[in-house]
């Protein structure tokens, strides 16, 4: 099946108008990007940037059922975002509940499978318990994994691999010769999902911010100046044609 995307205007190619069933990645990772931007834009306090870019959570993670995208990595909060104000870093911590609050029973109808990497034990009780919830009640889902990126840093996950493997080598559990690329792979937070096919990076900065380094090495990266909360289905929809097109050029004859 393939979708019109008549928001892309160009005249190069049939298919670069053209978003196909075919061909999808399976697994999209994004960095949620410029919320505090678009509500200084307003002259509105940050907070109300997150609270809107949560409504962009909602719509991406529709679409993203819709066209049966297999496992959605979203980086919510960095290791590094501790350094914003006390009273912002609060309301951020709210987020989770206030989403799910509202937001599990579509995941349930959805078939959605709420999961998390990053050092999770780190956060707030009252954050941490209603993420357990969410992934209690989602966890026999089999629809889209729906992966949030919370505390997370990847650096600080590479290091905690390589003291893992150390200690299985020292308890003479594998050997030296055991630690291949798949024996890091499996030593990741992303041990049960595949790598991402494509990261989607919003608001402008092109850069990975540590973000899942390793898991990354193979992916398509997708910038856009279109801060987070302005994101939508259309957009998306937008860097998965893109996606597309590039994999048909090099895949192709
Ligand atoms: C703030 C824009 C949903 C980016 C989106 C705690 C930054 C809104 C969640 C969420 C955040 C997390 C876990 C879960 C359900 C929802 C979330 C954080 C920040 C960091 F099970 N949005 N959201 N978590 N923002």
């Amino acid at each position: 099946m393939a979708f019109r995307l008549p928001f892309l205007k160009n005249n190069r190619q049939v298919n670069d108008r053209l978003l196909t069933t075919e061909n999808l990645p399976k697994h999209v990772a994004i960095i949620m990007d410029g919320n505090g931007r678009w509500a200084k834009k307003r002259g509105l306090p940050r907070v109300a940037g997150h609270k809107e870019g949560m409504k962009t959570v909602k719509k991406i993670v529709r679409k993203a059922v819709e066209l049966q995208i297999e496992a959605l990595t979203l980086y919510a909060f960095s290791t590094e975002n501790w350094k914003r104000p006390k009273p912002e870093v609060e309301t951020i911590m709210k987020l989770p509940n206030e989403f799910l609050s509202t937001y599990l029973p579509e995941l349930m109808e959805n078939n959605v499978r709420v999961q998390t990497i990053g050092y999770t034990e780190a956060l707030p009780q009252h954050t941490r318990n209603a993420i357990h919830i969410a992934m209690e009640k989602t966890a026999n889902n089999t629809g889209l994994i729906l992966n949030f990126a919370i505390n997370y840093g990847s650096r600080a996950e590479i290091v905690e691999a390589v003291k893992q493997i150390a200690t299985d080598v020292k308890q003479n559990k594998i050997m030296i010769d055991d630690i291949d690329e798949d024996c890091i792979s499996e030593h990741l937070f992303t041990r049960k999902i595949s790598d991402p096919d494509l990261l989607i990076r919003t608001s402008g900065e092109v850069r990975l911010s540590n973000f899942l380094l390793w898991q990354n090495a193979y992916s398509e990266f997708y910038f856009t100046d279109v801060l987070w909360p302005d994101f939508n289905e259309e957009e998306f929809e937008k860097s998965l044609a893109v996606y597309q097109n590039r994999k048909r050029r090099y895949g192709g004859i």
